[in-house]
């Protein structure tokens, strides 16, 4: 019999910088339903990517000096080392800058135009050249990009228009149809509020060099976000192989936040019904992880590293972690300090023990072999590990996974509670060797159980935990197969027992002369490592306030203009509060002169000035007068 298919995607990451935890939570997400759906016996393919094209990339890569091609190589290297660090087990991975998806972009375009529905005409207002985004007279803010607070210019250009307004009615009757496209429901209503606006035609070329040149045209190439969404259709053979994308489309699940919720739920779903092609089944916007309430966002300047996590806790405890503490679909709040709780007490204490002990007590008693259950009238691990099943496989089709790691972890709970209570050891004392044989197979066989179904959340520590009890590897059994009770055969060897998580501390040993502190039981703050050569690379010199005004809708934020010799710099710093715009100006400070960029409120941040303490603040200032430009070492 064939199998079932599902296709699951991710959005394909923008290659202007490298990941973050925002980016590695919807990747980690999307594998854990893809292993998930595998178990349960589909034939998957899961799709992730890369958004290679446009000005942004262009301009990265001309600041470095390097072609557009060699940047991008670079990231996707990084991109790789997440996928293989955090063990995800994707399909495929398409590139915007790949021949194949060129291939299939074209292709769909040719589709749109064959129906009438891209059409050239003039298009005259604002463009923002750094955005790729014209705008309106109401959009502009004092002659400058609402998003990244760039000057825009006038423009009066020859255009390629997408007629998406045609597609306003089309849509509506499609959402009405089809309930469970646009998850979770909140976001189909914002969607369609969205439509029930009005949709005016989109422009759809851009006059950047650096992507999918408009055919017969020069000067045009596709606006990144048309050229970067049909991605879903050549990452599976869109234009290059027809059985394979046969096959898989149409999608079962694009996985998104919610900050790209109108390009997928309504640009998207508008181009597949002009180009004649089948709508995905489901879309699935999810919330953000934030950092003390506020989105974890480049711009914002608080992204954790993927890296760092993975490095420090391990694939299996970051992915528990995201899927455990945040209610998918919904904001959730990262934070170090609960990543370890949950490693410490609910994988090291809970999970692990419950395993160790039971295979521990099985090498005393029975010689490290699974012993026969015969006098087993004592069914209650059994009826919970079955009421377990159906609501953990319930929960994971509903994309619930912290409901369905909840129920695993009450079964958990109810095992740990029955060892407690039937006491092994004191059975072995009073010779009650039968009771100890049901009583052992009973635990460790409902921990085989939990571990399968824990295999998609922590794939490393479940496999591993899974041949100490003796499991062989068993790809092509089912999930439903694999946890019914009495699945493992007595007399089965366990293997060697090596614990599979470790404890963790927040802190960091930070290197042999500072590890006294620890020693001494002096918490430190986690913080990465640096060398003398990373900080060398941060650029410190005197720069002196020019003028200080508040950003408009912040409460600390004033936006600085500080000269630093060369040229004039404008910082965004939180400062308000204790320091009036009289209190600033000519003041001499201390400047990070090559941060990258930041809009942070709509104002370009184009470095830092230092500043200590949180509470009451002082800024770091000189006890000499130096000229402007002087470098801080
Ligand atoms: O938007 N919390 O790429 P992108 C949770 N290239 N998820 C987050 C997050 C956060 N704080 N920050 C980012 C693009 N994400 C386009 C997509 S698709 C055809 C083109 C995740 O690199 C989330 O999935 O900005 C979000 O939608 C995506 O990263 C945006 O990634």
């Amino acid at each position: 019999m064939t199998k079932s298919k599902f296709y699951i995607t991710t959005p394909i990451y923008y290659a202007n910088s490298v990941p973050h935890i925002g980016n590695a939570y919807t990747t980690i997400v999307a594998d854990v339903v893809a292993r998930y759906k595998r178990a349960m016996g589909y034939d998957v393919m899961f799709l992730t990517g890369m958004d290679e094209h446009g000005q942004k990339v262009q301009s990265s890569a001309q600041s470095r000096g390097i072609a557009p091609q060699q940047y991008v190589d670079e990231i996707a290297k990084v991109w790789a080392r997440l996928i293989s660090e955090y063990d995800i087990t994707s399909d495929e991975f398409i590139r915007t800058s790949e021949p194949r998806h060129k291939r299939g972009v074209l292709k769909l375009l040719e589709r749109m135009m064959n129906k009438g529905d891209v059409y050239e005409g003039e298009y005259e207002g604002w463009y923002c050249r750094f955005e790729e985004n014209f705008l309106t007279d109401l959009q502009v803010v004092d002659g400058k990009c609402p998003d990244c607070g760039r000057p825009v210019e006038r423009s009066s250009e020859h255009a390629f228009f997408f007629a998406m307004s045609k597609y306003e009615k089309p849509l509506l009757e499609y959402f009405d149809a089809h309930p469970n496209f646009i998850r979770p429901n909140f976001r189909m209503n914002e969607a369609r509020r969205f439509v029930e606006q009005g949709l005016k035609d989109l422009c759809i070329s851009r006059p950047v060099e650096w992507g999918i040149h408009i055919p017969g045209s020069e000067d045009y190439t596709i606006y990144v976000w048309v050229d970067a969404l049909i991605n879903y259709l050549t990452g599976i053979g869109f234009g290059t192989d027809d059985e394979k994308f046969e096959r898989f489309w149409p999608c079962d699940l694009h996985l998104l936040g919610k900050d790209i919720l109108k390009f997928h739920c309504i640009l998207w779903p508008a181009m597949l019904m002009s180009a004649d092609v089948p709508l995905p089944k489901s879309l699935y916007n999810h919330g953000w992880l934030r950092i003390s309430g506020e989105k974890m966002s480049k711009s914002v300047g608080n992204v954790v590293d993927p890296f760092y996590l993975v490095d420090n806790y391990g694939a299996d405890a970051v992915r528990y972690f995201l899927l455990r503490d945040v209610k998918f679909g919904q904001d959730g709040n990262f934070s170090e300090e609960n990543l370890i709780v949950r490693n410490n007490s609910d994988l090291a204490n809970d999970l692990g023990n419950l395993v160790h002990r039971s295979l521990s007590m099985c090498i005393k008693y029975f010689d490290g072999e699974i012993p026969s259950p015969v006098a087993s009238a004592d069914d209650s691990l059994r009826l919970k590990s079955e009421e377990t099943f159906a609501v953990y496989s319930r929960c994971m089709d509903d994309l619930d996974f912290r409901a369905a790691i909840e129920a695993v972890w009450e079964l958990i709970s109810k095992a740990n509670t029955y060892i407690a209570f039937n006491k092994p050891w004191e059975l072995k004392k009073n010779g009650q060797i039968e009771k100890l044989a049901a009583v052992l197979y009973n635990v460790i066989e409902c921990g085989r159980i939990i571990l399968h179904m824990l295999g998609p959340v922590i794939p490393s520590a479940a496999g591993k935990m899974l041949k100490q009890i003796g499991v062989p590897e068993s790809p092509d059994e089912k999930l439903e197969r694999l946890a019914k009770w009495g699945g493992l055969p007595s007399g089965t060897k366990i293997g060697d027992l090596v614990p599979a998580f470790e404890k963790k501390q927040l802190e960091v040993v930070l290197n042999e002369g500072k590890d006294e502190r620890q020693q001494k039981g002096v918490k430190v703050e986690s913080m990465p490592i640096i060398t003398i050569d990373d900080f060398a690379k941060v650029q410190l010199v005197v720069g002196e306030v020019r003028s200080a005004e508040p950003v408009p809708g912040s409460k600390n934020l004033f936006k600085v203009s500080v000269d630093i010799g060369s040229e004039l710099r404008t910082a965004v710093a939180g400062i308000k509060e204790h320091y009036s715009p009289e209190d600033l100006v000519g003041k001499k400070i201390v400047f990070v002169a090559n941060l990258a960029p930041a809009k942070i409120y709509g104002v370009l941040s184009e470095g830092m000035i230092l500043a200590a303490g949180t509470n009451a603040v002082s800024l770091i200032t000189l006890d000499r007068d130096l000229p402007v430009g002087s470098k801080v070492r």
